[in-house]
């Protein structure tokens, strides 16, 4: 699962990128620095994480992590090959969700494509590339539908109209995440850019932190009308202070009035727009881990995330929710309470579950 990081030139986000994933991509105040997507990982803060390793004292706590992947900058054109176009817009399709970085910051040694820093405005030019590519890809697969529905004309009656569908909506400037349901799974599953679920990060200055400014004002109004997610934050800040003691990282941004990092604020909301939840393990002494899996997820492929043998020779799962699990104060005093649960095949992982899996090798 991965997240891509999308953007007009100049936007921040390779600054964003590496303030996550600490991965040191090249970041320069001129257009198309990034040519080939930097991947890199972020990790998930969690204070039930936190409070398991405090418990338990293991040799290791391993956090969750989510996937980014920094892409070129897009342009007006991009789906006609302009700028980096197909390959840019080839490297989004790669990816599970979008982060649509918007720059509002004002600097005049950072060059903007636009004369005038608008975010609405260079928004709207994000997507109609993606629209206008969307609109190829249905094209295309009008026309092969419909040189097949020749033969079997009933057979490819309903993706035909729903293709069809789909166009109008692409013409009428709507994204394809926004169609009902059947018209959308079709989305997906034709890879469409703008089915992608995503969220709007305002990169702002410094000094209009925390609100942001009217800038990041107008961003919230247009996240809002769409019903996406928006984080206000300053790329570079969280850059430097990545780089912090993380005491003294905190009282900066008290200092900004920031409560939160807005990187763990963003990871935490990309983890969200994934449709992840985590469950926890416990190896002896040794290991406490959190894994990111799909809300859904059966208990025999959440064994498998963390050992394929586990998933093929899947026996059961014990589990207890990670609350009760820290108020009992070890797995021996939770089985004795009784709350350590047995749980089969069918069984869906719910958010903070603790696991033991039970298997034959
Ligand atoms: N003032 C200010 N400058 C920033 C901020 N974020 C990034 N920059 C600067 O903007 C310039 C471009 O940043 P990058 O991170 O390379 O931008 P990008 O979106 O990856 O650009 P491309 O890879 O060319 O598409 C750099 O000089 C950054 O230091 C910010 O929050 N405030
Ligand atoms: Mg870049």
């Amino acid at each position: 699962m991965e997240i891509g990081i999308v953007g007009l030139p100049n936007a921040g986000k390779s600054t964003l990128f590496n303030a996550l994933t600490r991965a040191g991509a090249a970041v320069a105040p001129y257009p198309f620095t990034t040519i080939d997507p930097n991947v890199g990982v972020a990790t998930l803060d969690d204070p039930r994480l936190t409070a398991l390793g405090e418990m338990i004292k293991p040799e290791q706590v391993v956090p969750a992590t989510v996937s980014f992947v920094d892409i070129a900058g897009l342009v007006r054109g991009a789906h006609r090959g302009e700028g980096l176009g197909n390959q840019f817009l080839g490297h989004i399709r790669n990816v599970d969700a979008v982060i649509m970085v918007l720059r509002c910051f004002e600097d005049a040694d950072v060059p903007h494509v636009a004369p005038e820093l608008d975010p609405a405005a260079d928004l709207a030019t994000l997507d109609m590339e993606l629209a206008l590519a969307d609109l190829m890809t249905v094209e295309r697969r009008l026309e092969q539908e419909r040189s097949a529905a020749k033969a079997n004309p009933k057979a490819h009656a309903e993706t035909i109209s729903l293709l069809e569908a789909l166009r109008a909506r692409l013409d009428r400037g709507e994204r394809a995440a926004t169609a009902p349901e059947a018209e959308r799974a079709l989305a997906a599953k034709l890879n469409l850019l703008s089915a992608k679920p995503r969220l709007l990060v305002a990169n702002v200055n410094e000094s209009d932190l925390p609100e942001g400014g009217p800038h990041a004002a107008k961003v919230r109004q247009l996240a809002a009308a769409e019903g996406s997610e928006v984080i206000v934050l300053s790329a570079q800040t969280e850059m430097e202070l990545a780089d912090w003691p993380p005491q003294e990282a905190a009282e900066y941004r008290q200092a900004l009035g920031l409560k939160a990092s807005g990187l763990q604020r963003l990871v935490a909301a990309g983890y969200r727009l994934l449709d992840l939840i985590t469950f926890f393990t416990v190896v002896g002494g040794r290991e406490v881990r959190a894994w990111p899996v799909r809300r859904g997820t059966l208990a025999p492929q959440a064994a498998g995330k963390v050992h394929s043998d586990m998933e093929q020779g899947f026996i059961r799962a014990e589990v207890i929710p990670v609350e009760q699990l820290l108020a009992a104060g070890s797995w021996a005093a939770a089985r004795e309470r009784g709350q350590v649960r047995i749980e089969g095949r069918v069984y869906a992982v719910q958010d903070g579950d603790v696991i033991l899996f039970r298997f034959q090798t």
